[in-house]
């Protein structure tokens, strides 16, 4: 059973470091293929000018971060970039639109649903994060090949009002039900170093715990912080997330849910290769691949290759939803 309730977490999250490590990575053997990444590569398909105000994010409308308002982009130009990433080696194709949300009556949902087809008929696993969604929207994406939704939480349902206000946390649960209820998987999670408590973080953890289905990928981003942002505003001291305090969560979050990806996301710039060899250790299997995610940088392929190279860590096969 994956519900897990906060005390519950707490005990896990609590344990001493390397019995907590030992623990993540008995789950990871007993569960997933040793030594296995799952590379994703990241796309923005529409880019900036969104009506929402996520305190974190370059791409509202209200953040002064330098990025310009993008129309959504044709087919063809997406399978350019969908071609190469799959020759550098990625499995999965991750688009991303700077929007509220979409409706399945909208000209661009077509638009997106015949790109997810393309994409698809690459032998891409096709994920796409496209905001607020109806119910018929999900089953549309899911026939037309999406293995993945991606909607985060971002962080605990009591934190949030205090990172977004144009729409709630139950908002977000709405539509993750609604991708659930067609069948189709999907792909949450949140950020952390956002003025969070841990006691926050864990309480994000609880509520992805509770999902039925599990998760089928859990993104933990570290925020990126960006100029004009209202978090940037806000913290303007902020200092990247404890190294073990990010591996305590990813070794929390592999033991509550041994069967889901745990994705090192957004941040991974700001860690040393020590760094993320602990996070892998502790049960991350997947990241994201490519040297950009939506509107900021990653580390450049080559160097994720002799990161992977010199832990013995392979890429993963493409999953079809699970
Ligand atoms: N508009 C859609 C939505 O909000 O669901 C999809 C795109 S949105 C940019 C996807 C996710 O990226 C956010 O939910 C957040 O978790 C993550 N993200 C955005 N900006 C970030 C930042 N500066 N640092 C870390 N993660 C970030
Ligand atoms: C997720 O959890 N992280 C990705 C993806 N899902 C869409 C996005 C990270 C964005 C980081 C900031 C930027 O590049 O704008
Ligand atoms: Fe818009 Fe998504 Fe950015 Fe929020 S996170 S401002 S909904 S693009």
């Amino acid at each position: 059973m994956a519900a897990h309730s906060l005390e519950q977490l707490e005990a896990i999250y609590n344990q001493p470091f390397f019995k907590l490590i030992d623990q993540a990575r008995a789950t990871l053997l007993e569960h997933w293929p040793a030594d296995q990444v799952q590379l994703c590569t990241l796309l923005s398909i529409k880019t900036g000018g969104c009506s929402e105000d996520c305190g974190y994010c370059s791409q509202s409308a209200r953040a002064k971060a330098g990025v310009k308002a993008e129309s959504l982009m044709e087919t063809e130009d997406i399978l350019k970039v969908a071609r190469l990433a799959k020759t550098n080696g990625a499995t999965r194709f991750c688009m991303g639109a700077a929007w509220k949300g979409i409706r399945e009556t909208d000209a661009k949902f077509q638009s997106v649903l015949e790109t997810v087809r393309a994409v698809n008929d690459l032998g891409l696993e096709v994920c796409v994060t496209l905001g607020q969604l109806s119910e018929e929207a999900a089953r549309q994406l899911k026939d037309a090949g999406v293995s993945a939704y991606n909607h985060n939480i971002d962080t605990s349902p009591e934190y949030y009002s205090e990172i977004v206000t144009t729409h709630s946390f139950k908002d977000r649960l709405d539509t993750i039900k609604h991708v659930q209820n067609v069948g189709m998987s999907v792909c949450c999670g949140g950020i952390i170093g956002m003025g969070e408590t841990v006691t926050d973080r864990l309480k994000m953890l609880e509520v992805l715990t509770k999902f039925s289905p599990e998760p089928e990928s859990v993104p933990i981003n570290c925020l990126v912080p960006i100029d004009g942002t209202k978090i940037a505003a806000k913290l303007p001291d902020h200092k990247m997330v404890d190294i073990f305090e990010l591996v305590r969560l990813i070794a929390t979050t592999r033991i509550a849910l041994p069967r889901t990806k745990v994705r090192l996301s957004a941040g991974r710039r700001s860690l040393s290769k020590e760094g993320q060899a602990l996070c892998f250790l502790a049960g991350a299997n997947s990241i994201f691949y490519g040297d950009k995610l939506l509107t900021t940088p990653n580390p450049d392929e080559n160097d994720d290759d002799q990161l992977l190279a010199s832990l013995g860590l392979e890429k993963m096969a493409p999953v079809t939803a699970v």
